[in-house]
């Protein structure tokens, strides 16, 4: 009976028949705008996802944990300027991938949170769901923009407007929520394929007004002792040739904030790294491009800034509201940095009087000095290192293979090797950013590697090493062109701190003494080195790079070399009362 009702049916065209589906969507729609990464941790609703994804040609790398899978989306929009993908499970992955998408959208950063969540009419009446999360009201307060998608025939707008806001403006993190049921939901295919949309344009050029420009120019040509600074959104902007022509056209020594170290060389005659605060206190006009005024430069006030009004702003920055965030800016420069650049250096002019000599004589003598005060500690043989002898040899790797990237995080592991490695090329230093946070080091470095081909060094702090840590089977998995440097000092800042109730637990600042971090890397199949001279951290840096082998080097720090907080230590409340 049952073959004679099928006889019966009317014949219909194949095409008819073709679906599509929710998976099948989110993947094309990504695809069609480019995306070729997605970081990601698998499980439910996304494992599928994943899998197809990888079927269809996107690179998708598997993570140990959704925070570095997010931070390595983070620093990948920052290097390619196009958002990047994490893509996690509902409530605690995505949880997970919050603190990354925070700190995209806090660092500018083009991001997309891509999670999975639960049955909306459950979620919704609290009726307790698997993994039961209102993930779209969480996420709405940390990032750019929040979007969920409820029909497959969405798919295709919900993911354009989530690249566009990522991208557009000042970039940032969008989250883009995609409930189960999205994805096994079922469409006519050509239908499907009609609903995609790529994003034309996604992040136009905002051209700076005539009149702000002219502005500009004159509280510039106006100036006696000019600085420029650079801040990482100059470096975003890749727009490498006009900046640097802006910046030797002006004659202004300039001053690169750490990720925009090496937009211009720290060996460049104008680099003002090595005299920074006698820059900032002398200096009668501040050009900032691409750096905000917030707590990273004193928020433009106080003691590090010499007499109070004793100078001018200009700022160069694509968010309006950047401008008198902390103080007055004589000349708001509004629009993309690359347009800013162009319509500065049109006004500017062919004939740019260079600045007083006085000025510039000033600045280069004081570098001058400290550079030369720097020179022997850097050569120094100590066994056990301390960081200078250390980052001396780190110094001359980088200087020998500019193209490499450095990641960089830590307290004393940060900020010693942020003054005192040169770096030479654009986006070649990622590091903590605006939060100084710790954990951004293993998934930046598998980002970088990936989205760049290049060797990386990450030069970490041995705690902050152990926020991402784990991401070392995912390097050796992977086989990725990464050299993890552990600055071993036995803990937070130092190893030589003590339990004050003089109890048998450790102080709360120090790890197990002489851990070798070395050991973990071997367990996956990498190379693990113990290095505790300069010597033989240069020998095994320089053939972790040279054969491009995941490598993890236990560099022997003495315990008491650091001193609390790094450089920040004044961020720390003091009491009027003694402490105990
Ligand atoms: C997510 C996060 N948690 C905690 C901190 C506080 N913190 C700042 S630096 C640091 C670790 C410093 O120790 P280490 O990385 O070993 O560097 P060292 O100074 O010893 O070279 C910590 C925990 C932070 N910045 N971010
Ligand atoms: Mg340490």
């Amino acid at each position: 009976m049952a073959e004679a009702a099928v006889k019966t049916q009317p014949e219909t065209s194949a095409a008819e028949h073709e679906l599509t589906d929710g998976f099948h969507l989110v993947i094309e729609a990504l695809k069609l705008n480019g995306v070729k990464t997605i970081y990601t941790v698998p499980g439910i609703p996304i494992t599928d996802l994943g899998r197809m994804a990888q079927a269809e040609g996107i690179r998708v790398i598997s993570f140990r944990h959704e925070q570095n899978a997010g931070y390595a989306a983070a620093i990948s929009g920052f290097l390619t300027k196009s958002p990047g993908i994490c893509l996690t499970v509902s409530a605690p992955g995505f949880l997970n991938g919050l603190t990354a998408l925070a700190h995209a959208t806090t660092n500018c950063f083009p991001m997309i949170l891509i999670s999975g969540s639960s049955e909306r009419e459950i979620v919704d009446l609290q009726q307790g769901d698997y993994e039961e999360m209102d993930q779209l009201a969480i996420a709405k307060p940390l990032c750019k923009a929040a979007y969920r998608v409820l029909h497959a025939a969405d798919i295709g707008i919900g993911i354009a407007r989530a690249i566009r806001t990522a991208v557009s403006g000042r970039p940032g993190g969008v989250y883009l929520d995609l409930p189960a049921k999205l994805f096994s939901q079922v469409i006519d295919a050509a239908a499907g394929a009609k609903s995609l949309v790529k994003v034309i344009d996604p992040a136009p050029a905002q051209i700076p007004a005539p009149e702000a420009v002219k502005r500009a120019h004159d509280v510039l040509k106006a100036a006696k002792r000019p600085l420029i600074i650079l801040g990482k959104g100059a470096a975003y902007a890749q727009a490498d040739d006009s900046l640097r022509a802006l910046v030797e056209k002006s004659g202004a020594p300039f001053l690169p904030m750490s990720m925009a170290k090496g937009l211009l060389p720290d060996t460049h005659p104008q680099c003002a790294g090595a005299a920074r605060s006698t820059v900032l206190k002398d200096s009668d006009v501040v050009m900032l491009i691409g750096a905000r005024l917030n707590w990273l430069l004193s928020h433009g006030k106080g003691k590090t800034w010499g007499e109070p009004h004793s100078k001018k702003f200009i700022q160069v920055d694509i968010e309006p509201r950047e401008m008198d965030s902390n103080i007055e800016i004589a000349a708001p420069l509004v629009g993309d940095i690359s347009s800013c650049a162009t319509a500065l250096l049109d006004a500017m002019g062919a004939k740019w009087p260079a600045p007083p000599a006085d000025w510039v004589n000033a600045v280069k003598t004081k570098k001058d000095d400290n550079i030369a005060k720097m020179a022997p500690r850097l050569m120094n043989n100590n066994s056990p290192m301390d960081y200078h002898g250390a980052l001396g040899v780190l110094r001359t790797i980088v200087k020998e293979r500019p193209d490499a990237i450095l990641v960089n995080e830590g307290a004393n592991a940060l900020d010693l090797t942020r003054g005192i490695i040169d770096m030479y090329q654009p986006r070649k230093r990622l590091d903590v950013g605006t939060w100084g946070v710790m954990g951004i080091g293993m998934g930046y470095a598998i980002a970088a590697a990936i989205e760049t081909g290049k060797p990386v060094l990450a030069v970490e702090g041995d705690s902050a090493f152990g926020f991402s840590g784990m991401e070392i089977e995912t390097i050796s998995r992977y086989q990725l062109p990464v050299c993890a440097v552990i600055f071993n000092n036995d803990g937070i800042y130092r190893g030589t701190d003590t339990n004050r109730s003089g109890g048998s637990d450790p102080a709360t600042t120090v790890f197990v003494k002489g851990a070798r971090y070395d050991k973990m890397i071997e367990g996956f199949g990498g190379v693990g080195v113990n290095a505790t001279t300069p010597d033989e951290l240069r020998r095994a840096v320089n053939a972790a790079m040279d054969s491009r082998k995941p490598t993890l080097i236990n560099a022997v720090i003495d315990p008491a070399a650091g001193s609390e907080s790094g450089r920040i230590g004044n961020l720390n409340p003091q009491s009027a009362l003694r402490k105990k």
